[in-house]
This record gives C-alpha cells, structure tokens and sequence, in this order.
C-alpha cells in the first residue's frame, strides 16, 4: 500500500493550532478550560469533520473522531493524544499525536484502505497537570482510576471546582457516563515526540515503547509565622520560605540517593505568601514532581521526603500540610503491539529501537482499557516542555508512516 503523507500540511496545522496559545508566539500555552483551549478544541474538531469524520465529545471533555469501520460490531483501534499544553511549552508535545493521527488516516482513506474495524482519534481532557494538580484527568476517567465522585471534588488554585468549571463551558452531561467498558477497544497506539536525547544521540527516526515510568505529585503547604522584616529577629523567626528551600534540597537528595540512575525528581511549583520584600514568609506551597521506573525505588524516595519535611519543619517551627496527589504505577506496554509497531517500522525500513518512556501519557491509562503501546520520534536535544522544542516534519512523517502501516494492520484484524 502506498501512502502518501503530506507533512507540509501537516505542518501548516501544527503552526496553525501553536498560535491558538495564552501567551505569545513561540510560546504554547493551552490550560484546560482557558479560551485557548477552548478554541484548540475548536480547531482540531474542524480539521476532523473536513475530513469526513464523526466527531464528538463526553463529559469529561475528551473529543472521539471515527472513521467508520465495515464491521460496526467489531472493537475499533483507538490511537490519540493530547493538545492541552502547561505553561511555556511547545507545539509538538501531543500535537503530533492528535495532527499526525489525523493525517494518518487522511493517507490511509486516500490510499483505499477500507478498514474492517473502527479507527477513533482520542483527543484526551487534561493530560498535562496544570489546571488541578495532577495529569490525565480524561484518561483516568475512561479508565475508571478517577471517579465522578472525586472527580467533581477537583478543584484548581483558584479555588474553583471541576464543576463549576464544566458549567462555564457549557459541559453538562453525566460523568458516570465517560468511562469505558475493559476492552472497549482492541488496541490504543499513541504516536508522541521521545521528550528525551536517546533517539537523537543514536541517529534513530522511531521509538518503540516498552514501557512508562512511574510517576508521582506530592503538593506540600507550609505554614510558619509572617512578621516586619526589620524589626522581627532572627532567632524568633519561622520563616515558610526557608523550610520549603531546605524541603526542596531535600527534594533533589532523595533523588541523588535513590540508588537509581532513573529516579528523577522537581519541585517544579514554589508559591509564597505575602510575597513582599520586608516581610517575612508565612506560607509556602510546593508541588513536587517525582518519578522512577520502578515504584519500589520511587515510592522509597517519596518517604525520604516525607521523613525530612517532618524534621525540617518539627526544627524550624513550621506547620505542614502533605498531599499525594498522584502515585501511578509504572505501564508495560502490550508485547503483541510493540511488535506490531516493530513489523510497520520494518515495512516502511526505519530502523527503531524499543524504549522507556520517561514521560507519563493518556497511554499510561488507556493501558487499563485495553493493550496499549507508543510510537516515538526524536526531538531536538530531546528538549520538551519549552518553547524551542523541535522535530522536523520529516522526523514527523516518518511516525505518521508508522502510524498509519500499525493502524492499517490492526483495523484488518
Ligand atoms: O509530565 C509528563 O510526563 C507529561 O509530559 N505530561
Ligand atoms: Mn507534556
Ligand atoms: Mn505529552
């Protein structure tokens, strides 16, 4: 089968959708439940229905595009990603997932494959963790990992709820309804840039994913007492500020010391509170991002900290607050898949290699639905999370080809 990719439109739209951001171009910002995502979602739902496809939405906010299938009674093969960015981001980080899926069955119609089982795109709600604190909201939902129940106690730094939220955009319908029954798909393959240097520095076009680190947030809030800057001395002083820095150097020894070469960790939020020169902290409030490939190391890293915040602030004279608000076990991705997606590389001859991911994704939860594996490509640098992230449209279409040969093979099933 030939196909014919066109990676200067995929392009055009990958710029295009970059613009539709909270902060100024190069920078990609799309929150959920901004006016910037908001009208990302817009956008990418127009691209679909110009390509023929049915689209539509659950309540969580998750956007499912189909291209019917010949078998209705068959599973579909799901594949997808997210277009949802934090702050100071790029244009590629689940872009090429949702842009390149698109464009992998634009090639596919175009080239007449008819397929037996259902494609459906997932636009996922929420994979990055801005908005409430913790990652894959809609994910987690179809997996049933998150509840309705917890889910509307959701609530974002403002104070305002997940509900109040679904109100305001217009969201009404039941979150009982958004999960997925097991296998209510046959496969899910998220195609997704490496964020990492491995691919790159090996000279390789793709990456096939074996398996997703464990990730974890822990949100600390700590409390010690405010006063005048001049007049309050040091030795009566409980400063909030100082024992979030001694819980943050703390934060990278329990990485240091792990023992492993993979556990890595940030406390990547540091708020304080009244935030004026000549007054002492009195509030702290950190979000710490620690992660491993085996839950074992990192949960052993996570009571590290735990145990040096209740030193730190028992000395310093400080009142705190520890919340986890995400532990996820590490993903083995579906051997069966991977070989799949090992058999297009093959078909298309770029050579890959089987990898871990040390991001979390939507396939790290799809992977309680049904047998889940990723497509990687390189990145420049592997730099992710910042505006300069790059990869080529050529490094791009090579995953798209990938894509489309793995889609094309499973939907024949
Ligand atoms: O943080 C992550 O691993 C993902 O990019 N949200
Ligand atoms: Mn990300
Ligand atoms: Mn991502």
């Amino acid at each position: 089968m030939h196909l014919e990719i066109d990676e200067q439109r995929l392009q055009n739209q990958i710029d295009e959708l970059s613009l539709i951001s909270e902060q100024a171009p190069p920078v990609v910002t799309r929150v959920l439940f901004s006016e910037a995502d908001q009208r990302g979602r817009a956008f990418v739902k127009k691209l679909a229905e110009e390509s023929g496809l049915r689209v539509r939405q659950d309540a969580i906010g998750n956007i499912f595009v189909r291209w019917a299938g010949r078998d209705a009674g068959a599973q579909p093969i799901a594949t997808g990603s997210h277009i949802d960015a934090i702050p100071n981001a790029g244009k590629f980080d689940g872009v090429v997932g949702v842009l390149g899926a698109l464009e992998a069955v634009r090639a596919l119609q175009k080239a007449g494959l008819k397929p037996k089982r259902s494609v459906e795109i997932i636009i996922f709600t929420a994979e990055e963790p801005t908005r409430f604190g913790f990652g894959c909201i809609g994910s987690r939902m179809l997996a049933g990992t998150l509840t309705p129940e917890k889910a509307i106690l959701l609530k974002d730094s403002d104070g305002t709820t997940l509900e109040e939220w679904r109100r305001k955009v217009g969201w009404s319908d039941d979150l009982a309804m958004v999960r997925l029954p097991k296998d209510g798909y046959a496969a899910f393959i998220e195609l997704h840039i490496e964020q990492g240097p491995l691919l790159e520095r090996e000279g390789l076009p793709i990456g096939v994913v074996e398996k997703i680190a464990a990730p974890s947030v822990t949100r600390l809030d700590l409390t010690g007492v405010g006063g005048h800057a001049g007049a309050m001395l040091m030795p009566d002083r409980h400063d909030a500020l100082l024992a979030g820095a001694e819980i943050a150097l703390a934060v990278e020894q329990a990485a240091l010391t792990s023992g492993s070469p993979d556990t890595v960790a940030t406390t990547g939020i540091f708020r304080i509170e009244p935030g004026a020169v000549n007054s002492v902290p009195c509030l702290a409030h950190l979000e710490i991002d620690l992660r491993d490939t085996q839950s074992s190391t990192r949960d052993a890293a996570l009571r590290r900290i735990e145990q040096a915040t209740g030193d730190i602030c028992r000395r310093r004279g400080i009142q705190f607050n520890l919340q986890r608000m995400a532990a996820d076990p590490p993903v083995v991705c579906d051997p069966k898949l991977v070989s799949a997606i090992a058999d297009a590389c093959s078909a298309v001859g770029l050579p890959f290699k089987r990898m871990i991911s040390r991001a979390y994704h939507d396939s790290s939860f799809m992977s309680q639905v049904c047998p889940t594996a990723m497509i990687f490509i390189p990145c420049r640098g592997g730099v992710s999370h910042r505006p300069d992230e790059y990869s080529s449209p050529q490094q791009i279409k090579a995953g798209v080809a990938v894509l489309a040969r793995t889609l094309a093979a499973l939907t024949s099933e």
